[in-house]
C-alpha cells in the first residue's frame, strides 16, 4: 500500500500511444483500455487534500467525529485514516476482493474506467477493504478519489470522492454492553442467511452490528447537519455486505442518497486472514454531504479553480459555518500590484489602508485583493509587498483596457497617499 501512494508532480498521469502512465508507472493498453485523457487529468488532483477545497473541510469534520467519539480505554483514537492510497487497483481489488459477481453490471466497460485488463481507476473505495483488513487494522477510514462512467448532472460526476469507514468487533468487544451474554455467541454453526442477518452470524451478532453501524452514521449526519436534519434508512443491497442500507437526507426539497452501508460478508473477513471478528462497512459520496452542508448547487463546482469559488472556503476552522455565495458567471480579470514602501518609519504602511483604497476606487468591480508577496531587501533596507486584485463585473464581461485604466488610478493613489514606490 505505502508503496502505491500518488506522487505531488503534475500531470500525475497521461495517455500515451500504447500505454497509460500513472505517477510514474507505465501501463500498456489493450482492448479494455477506456481512460480518457480528460479523466486522466483529474488523477492526482486530490482535492481531499486541497486547504481551502470544501471537500477537505467536510473531511476534516468527519475525521473529527471520528477523532472524538471513537477512542480506546487510554483516550486514543481507533479510526486510522488513509487519504494517499493510489486511485490505480486491479480489477481484483475492485471487484472480486469485494465478491462482485462474474456477471454483475458494475464490470461492464460501459461503467468504469479500465487501464488495461489487469488495472482500473478505482470505482469505489471499498477496493481498498480486504487488503487493509488483511494488514491488521480493526478501524480505519479510507479517502480518496473514485472514477465511473456515470451521468453528468447537479449531483453525479465521473470522478468524485468517497470516504471508506470498517470497523471490526471481537466477541467481547460487540457483547460489552449486554448484561448477561456469557451464553451469547457472535457465530452460529448451520445458521441460515435471512434478510436480517448472514448464515455464519447469530441474530445477537447482526442486531447489534446494524445497531452500532446506524448510529455511527446517524451519528456523523447529525453532527454535519444538525438536529433538524431529515434522514431515513433504506433498504440495499451490495455484493459485499448483508444486510445493507443506504442514508437519504432532504436536500432541497428531495431525498439525496448520501451513503451505503452494510455488516461485511464474513467470507471477506476470513479472506482476510480474520477468525474470530464480525465487522461494519460504510463508503459515503464527499461531494453529495458537502453539497448539501455548504449549499453548493452544481457538483461540477468542486473542479473550479475559481478563486471566487476557493476563497469561501479559505479558512482555518472546518467547523466554520459556510454559505456558499454564486459566483458570477463572468470571468475574473486578474491584475497584480508591487511596490517598495516607503524608507521612513513616520510613514508606516497600513495594510488595510491600501485595501480601502482598493474598494474606494474599484468599488463591486473588484472582488478580491489579498498579498501574494511579500520580502525585505537588505541592501536598500525597505520591504515590498505584492498585491492581487481580482477585478469582476457581476453583470458583463470586463475589458483587460477598462481594468487597466482602475489598475493604474489604484497604482497613482497608492503613491499619493503612501508614498510607495510602484515596482
Ligand atoms: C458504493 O460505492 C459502495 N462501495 C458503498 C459501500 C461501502 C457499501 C461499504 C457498503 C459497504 P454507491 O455506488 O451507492 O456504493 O456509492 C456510494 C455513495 O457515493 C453514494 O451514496 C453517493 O453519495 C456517492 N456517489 C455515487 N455515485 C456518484 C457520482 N456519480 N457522483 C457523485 N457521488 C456519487
Ligand atoms: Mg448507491
Amino acid at each position: 500500500i505505502a508503496s502505491q501512494t500518488s506522487g505531488k508532480t503534475s500531470p500525475a498521469a497521461v495517455l500515451l500511444g500504447d500505454s497509460v502512465k500513472v505517477d510514474g508507472v507505465t501501463y500498456p493498453t489493450d482492448s479494455l483500455t477506456n481512460i480518457s485523457p480528460r479523466v486522466l487529468s483529474k488523477v492526482g488532483q486530490n482535492l481531499h487534500r486541497e486547504h481551502g477545497n470544501p471537500l477537505y473541510l467536510i473531511r476534516k469534520r468527519i475525521e473529527n467525529y471520528f477523532y472524538k467519539n471513537f477512542v480506546n480505554r487510554r483516550g486514543n483514537p481507533i479510526f486510522s485514516i488513509y487519504d494517499n492510497i493510489s486511485p490505480v487497483v486491479t480489477l481484483e481489488q475492485n471487484f472480486d476482493s469485494l465478491l462482485v459477481p462474474e456477471a454483475h453490471v458494475s464490470r461492464a466497460p460501459s461503467e468504469s474506467y479500465y487501464i488495461n485488463s489487469d488495472y482500473m481507476l478505482r470505482a469505489h473505495t471499498s477496493a481498498h477493504q480486504r487488503d487493509l483488513i488483511r494488514s491488521g487494522l480493526n478501524a480505519f477510514l479510507v479517502i480518496g478519489d473514485v472514477y465511473r462512467r456515470d451521468a453528468i448532472d447537479a449531483t453525479h460526476y465521473p470522478v468524485f470522492h468517497q470516504v471508506e469507514g470498517v470497523r471490526l468487533f471481537s466477541q467481547n468487544e460487540l457483547f460489552t454492553k449486554v448484561r448477561d451474554s456469557t451464553n451469547l455467541s457472535i457465530f452460529e454453526t448451520e445458521g441460515k442467511r435471512m434478510p436480517d442477518k448472514q448464515e455464519d452470524h447469530s441474530m445477537e451478532a447482526a442486531k447489534l452490528l446494524e445497531h452500532s453501524l446506524k448510529n455511527t452514521l446517524m451519528g456523523l449526519a447529525l453532527h454535519l447537519f444538525g438536529r433538524d436534519t431529515e434522514a431515513r434508512w433504506v433498504d440495499a443491497y451490495f455484493p459485499f455486505t448483508h444486510p445493507s442500507w443506504e442514508l437519504e437526507i432532504k436536500h432541497q426539497g428531495e431525498w439525496l442518497e448520501v451513503l451505503g452501508c452494510g455488516v461485511v460478508e464474513q467470507k471477506i473477513l476470513q479472506s482476510a486472514g480474520i477468525q474470530d471478528q464480525v465487522g461494519w462497512a460504510f463508503g459515503l459520496g464527499l461531494e453529495r454531504l458537502a453539497m448539501k452542508l455548504y449549499s453548493i448547487p452544481d457538483i461540477r463546482l468542486f473542479w473550479s479553480k475559481d478563486s471566487g469559488f476557493l476563497s469561501q472556503f479559505d479558512v482555518s476552522d472546518p467547523d466554520t459555518p459556510i454559505r456558499y455565495k454564486p459566483i458570477s458567471v463572468y470571468p475574473q480579470c486578474i491584475n497584480d500590484i508591487s511596490f517598495w514602501l516607503p524608507a521612513s518609519t513616520d510613514t508606516a504602511f497600513c495594510v488595510n489602508d491600501f485595501y480601502e483604497l482598493v474598494r474606494n476606487i474599484g468599488g463591486d468591480l473588484v472582488e478580491q485583493v489579498y498579498l501574494i508577496d511579500e520580502f525585505f531587501h537588505p541592501k536598500k533596507q525597505r520591504a515590498s509587498h505584492c498585491y492581487r486584485i481580482v477585478y469582476r463585473h457581476l453583470e458583463r464581461t470586463l475589458t483587460q483596457e477598462e481594468v487597466n485604466v482602475i489598475h493604474a488610478k489604484i497604482e497613482e493613489e497608492a503613491k499619493r497617499l503612501f508614498r510607495v514606490e510602484v515596482r
